[in-house]
Order: structure tokens, then sequence, then C-alpha cells
């Protein structure tokens, strides 16, 4: 059973934009895990926003569930936390618009991924797009949060919550918990294998530098077979001159639990060739068991829904709250409640 007594909170989300990818595990759910027993934790399927780039409707559902039987698979247990869909909890939206009056023109056209998606998306830079650290504070601010792990790209979002949440607390008095980011030290920013200065994405273009949860471990195999390093066949860590070594140390080194001095040494004299064998087996033996669990968890439709409404009714119930003090702090009539 959950145990919510005298716990902080922690708030986190994906986007089902498409498949979980190995930069997803190892930048955020993963450190999620680690957390569930002493906070109280909520996960969302944020569903919202990932309209903010076109996408398919039915991919789009089928992508929710997926995920959602991915974060089960992970370690996320339903009896442990909350795990709901947000667009079952409307509050996201409504606090979204009035966070978004206390938000600045000007901060939000400060955000790299506006810029970077804007650039990927020349024909569709939709409002969404350019609000979307908004809904995402909503996301954060609607459960007190307290931590909110996320990988590094994700880090300025965090901030300019922390700067909303600031601007309203200063002129209404304390409504919101200011929370904290958690970044991982190694994982937070896991690069493509095929392109090792672009970060590893669900919406890569290309499938070959992607590692996604749903891989056979013969593609794993491969596609780490082929990742780019460099020419000086020197196993070292140094994320400026040796972007691919060093990203393959980095998913290596949270596979394994080994340091870089460690795997440097366990690599020295041996080339790459050998080095990326190991990389893809250690890949292979963490991802194997929550592929096989979320490919079991997914045939079972009933038990998914029964979690995710489950989880929305408590979620719910707290966004509830939080949204009748934000509507009385800026001077909205309450509604009145009817009984029956
Ligand atoms: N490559 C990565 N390395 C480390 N962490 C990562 N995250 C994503 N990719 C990496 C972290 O996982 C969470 C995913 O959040 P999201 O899907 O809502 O946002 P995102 O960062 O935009 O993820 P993608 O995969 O790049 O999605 P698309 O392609 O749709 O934009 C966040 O905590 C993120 O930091």
């Amino acid at each position: 059973m959950e145990n919510v007594q005298n716990k902080k909170i922690l708030f986190s989300g994906i986007k089902p934009t498409g498949t979980l990818t190995l930069g997803s595990y190892l930048g955020a759910i993963k450190n999620w895990k680690q957390f569930i027993d002493d906070y109280r934790s909520i996960f969302c399927i944020v569903d919202m926003h990932s309209i903010t780039v076109r996408m398919d409707p039915a991919e789009l559902r089928r992508n929710a569930l997926q995920q959602l039987a991915y974060y089960i698979a992970c370690g996320l247990d339903p009896e442990k936390c909350i795990l709901f869909i947000q667009s079952h909890v409307p509050a996201h939206a409504e606090l979204s618009w009035t966070l978004g009056c206390y938000t600045m023109f000007g901060e939000l056209s400060r955000m790299t991924q506006f810029k970077d998606k804007s650039a990927k998306n020349a024909d569709n830079i939709n409002a969404g797009l350019f609000t979307y650290p908004v809904l995402m504070a909503a996301d954060i601010l609607l459960y007190k949060t307290d931590l909110v792990p996320v990988g590094e790209d994700q880090k300025q979002h965090v901030e300019i919550c922390r700067d909303i949440a600031t601007r309203f607390n200063g002129v209404y008095g304390d409504t919101f918990t200011i929370p904290e980011s958690f970044v991982p030290k190694v994982g937070a920013r896991i690069m493509s294998l095929s392109e090792p200065d672009k970060k590893m994405s669900k919406t890569d273009d290309s499938n070959a530098g992607c590692i996604l949860l749903t891989d056979s471990n013969d593609d794993i195999m491969r596609k780490f077979k082929r990742a780019v390093t460099d020419s000086d066949m020197e196993v070292r860590f140094d994320p400026q001159n040796k972007k691919g070594v060093s990203n393959l140390m980095s998913i290596y080194s949270v596979a394994t639990g080994k340091d870089f001095d460690t795997i440097s040494n366990e690599f020295s004299g041996k080339g790459y060739g050998s080095f990326k064998l190991a990389v893809g087996e250690s890949v292979c033996d963490m991802l194997s068991p929550i592929r096989e669990k979320a490919n079991e968890l997914l045939k079972n439709k009933d038990y998914l829904e029964s979690v995710y409404s489950l989880g929305a009714e408590k979620a719910e119930a707290i966004a509830r709250r939080t949204m009748d003090k934000v509507y009385r702090k800026v001077g909205f009539i309450a509604k009145p409640r009817r009984n029956g």
C-alpha cells in the first residue's frame, strides 16, 4: 500500500511522442524508481504535451498505453506510487492557463527546447510549443512537488517553474511549494549512438542511433556494434574530444555500476570492438527483463486501465485542492457545491 504520511512529494512525467528510449530510462525512469519508497511519488504520462507536435491519434493512444506498461515494468509499482494520464485530470489545463498569466513572453522566448523544437518543426511553431513550460509548471505545482527528477535537457523547465511559482507566491502569499530538480550525475544526457553530438530522442529521425526500450537484443547489439567512436582507440572519458566513446562509457557505467577509471582499465589496449560488445551486452541485460515484463502487461489491457483510472482519481483529489486554493487567491468566486 502507498504510505503517504509525512513524505515529501516527487513528480515527473514523459510525453508519449514515441517509444521510450535508453535516454528516457537512464535520464529519468531509472532515477524515479530509486525514490519511490522515500517520497510520495506521482508519475504522469504527459499526453497533453505530446500534441505540441503533430501526432497520429492512434499512435498517441498506443504510445501512452505502452508507456504505462513500461513505467510499471521498470519498477514503478502502482501499489507504491500514483501513475496517471495527464489529460484525465483537467486541473493541469486549468492551472496552466492561470500560470500563463504570471509568465512573461521574454522568459518563454529564452527556452532552449522551444528554439530547438521550432527549428525542427518550422511549419508548426504553435502557441502550445511556446507555452509548453507553463503546462509543465502546472504539472509540477499542482501536487506541491518537492523534487522533480529529470534529465539535463529539462532542467531549464524546472528553473522557469520555480520562477513562476516564486512570482505567484510573491503576489498572493505562500501558495506553491518551490520544487528542486534532481539531475543524475551520470546518464543525464545520453547521446545518439550514430551522431554523438545529438541527444538520443524518441523522435530521432535516425533509428540507428537510438536504443528503444522495445528493441530486441539483436537490434541492441547491432546498434552498439555500429556506434560512432573515433580513431585513437583509447577508452577514456573526455566528453569534449571523445563524444562517442564518453557516451558509451556513461551508458556502461550506469548499466554496470563501474566508474570511469575502472572502465578505462578494463578496456586498456583492447580496442573499441570488445568495448562496444560489452556495452551492448550490459544494456541487453538491463533492458530485456523490462521488455519481457512490459510485453506481458500489454496483454492485460483491463489491468492497465484499472491502474490509470485509480491513478487519475488520486491525482485529481490532490490537484482539485490546489486549484480551489489558486482560484480563491486570484479572486474567482467559489463555485457552489451541490449535493447529489
Ligand atoms: N537522451 C536523454 N538522456 C537523458 N535523459 C533524457 N531524457 C530524454 N532523453 C534523454 C529525459 O527523460 C525525460 C523525457 O521527457 P520527455 O519525453 O517529456 O521530453 P524530452 O526530453 O523532449 O524527450 P525526447 O525523448 O527528446 O522526446 P521528443 O523526441 O518527443 O522531444 C525527461 O526527464 C528528459 O530529460
